[in-house]
């Protein structure tokens, strides 16, 4: 195939800039990756890996060993820059845009004329032309005729990075139509999902209209899950039952939403469009109510007991991932250690240890506590009959034991 691009420089190596860059590599692109953290351009350059997902390791590692990945603290000259860094909220929930800021003026030094500069960060709207764009500009650069810049957001699912990193669908939107143009053409080349056409203004809404539909509907299943504990109910029959109904999808409740991308990114539409967007918001505030909810209902029932065994089921912010950043399980342990409610037991099977806490087996856990809170949908823990916890009382956050 003839490439118009062949030197990548990817900038940020976490979740989605390691993933993209060691593909890239693998498809014959030359990658030069930069991070910030001296350690993780030494582990990359190794051909080890500083973050967990399915088979990220053995992709990383034939990478570096084929010569087209390595690592490094600056950026080197380049056909395409891939801006790749988190951002996150500060504040009153006002996007932190200086990783994305810093990125584009570390970039600014090693530009010249032709290349293409896209923006995968998930950022509020206006972002690619109010800061990428204008900080190149300001650099000397005339947008759309030296330098292009586009925005495709990464869209993939922790735990399915790799697979969804090629076969999604993928939204990419300049800002001109040039622009647009080469970044199609570049996504085109590694991508078997279609490659769809926007503007930059658009791609950053579509993205987060994604994460804020899917807050708003997790929400949803959050608000009838109380609705029905309130009724005595249970809230699983609910949805599977109306799940029946050939229009109606309801997602799951659980104890809170985490992550870094759901619980964030709904507020940078909330900073720029507050009258706009109450839904949005008060579906923020739903999901971040949960997790004071669950502890409620702990302490009630603690309140029963002199000192109880509380064993507490995962502490990942979801099921099947290591991942325990954002993580309302965390929040609840936390919260119940804090208050003293009881002996605290906590098992959580996708890590074999915690800097703070004792890990105990599931096993243990199951013998030896008076109240379990299940609070990840891990797979071992779906293994757990209501019969072999029939003398227990149980908090199931996540409707596993039925
Ligand atoms: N959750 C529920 N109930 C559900 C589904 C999820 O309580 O029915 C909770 C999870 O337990 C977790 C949180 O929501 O705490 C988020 O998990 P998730 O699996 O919904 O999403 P993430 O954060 O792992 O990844 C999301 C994805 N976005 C969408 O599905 C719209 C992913 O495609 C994005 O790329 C990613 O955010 C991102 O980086 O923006």
């Amino acid at each position: 195939m003839h490439r118009k691009f062949e030197n990548i420089c990817v900038v940020g190596l976490g979740y989605i800039g390691l993933p993209t860059a060691s593909l890239l590599a693998t498809k014959g692109y030359k990658v030069h990756g930069v991070d910030v953290s001296p350690k993780v351009v030494e582990t990359i350059n190794r051909g080890n890996i500083h973050i967990v997902e399915p088979g990220l390791d053995i992709l990383v590692k034939s990478a570096v060993q084929s010569g087209n990945l390595k690592a490094g603290l600056e950026p080197i000259e380049s056909d395409v820059f891939i801006i790749a860094v988190p951002t996150p909220f500060k504040e009153g929930k006002r996007p932190d845009l200086s990783y994305v800021e810093s990125a584009t003026r570390v970039i600014t030094s090693y530009l010249k004329p032709g290349n293409l500069v896209i923006l995968e960060s998930t950022s509020p709207v206006g972002t690619s032309d109010e800061v990428v764009a204008e900080i190149i500009k300001d650099s000397g650069f005339t947008i759309g005729e030296d330098v292009f810049v586009a925005h495709c957001p990464e869209r993939v699912l922790p735990g399915r990075i790799l697979i969804e990193l090629v076969e999604n669908d993928r939204v990419v939107g300049g800002v001109d139509e040039l622009s647009t143009q080469l970044a199609i053409e570049f996504y085109e080349t590694f991508v078997s999902g279609e490659v769809l056409a926007a503007t930059a203004k658009t791609a950053e809404m579509v993205k987060l209209t994604e994460n804020s539909f899917r807050d708003v509907n997790i929400a949803f299943a959050n608000e009838l899950s109380m609705i029905c504990d309130r009724e005595g109910i249970s809230v699983w029959d609910v949805i599977s039952l109306a799940n029946r109904h050939p229009r109606v999808n309801i997602l799951n409740p659980g104890p809170g939403v985490g992550g870094h991308c759901i619980a964030v990114d709904p507020w940078f539409i909330v900073d720029r469009s507050p009258e706009e967007s109450q839904l949005i918001r008060t579906a923020r505030e739903v999901n971040d109510r949960k997790p004071e909810w669950v502890i409620e209902r702990v302490r009630n029932k603690a309140a029963k007991f002199k000192k109880p065994v509380i064993g507490c089921l995962g502490l990942a912010f979801k099921a099947d991932v290591d991942d325990l950043r954002e993580s309302p399980a965390v929040e609840i342990v936390e919260r119940l250690i804090e208050e003293k409610l009881g002996d605290i037991l906590i098992c959580e099977p996708m890590i074999a240890s915690h800097p703070h806490y004792d890990l105990s087996s599931l096993e243990n856990v199951l013998k030896n506590s008076d109240i379990l809170v299940l609070l990840v949908d891990h797979k071992p823990f779906k293994k757990i009959k209501p019969t072999m916890v029939s003398e227990k009382i149980l908090i199931d956050t996540r409707g596993v034991i039925r």
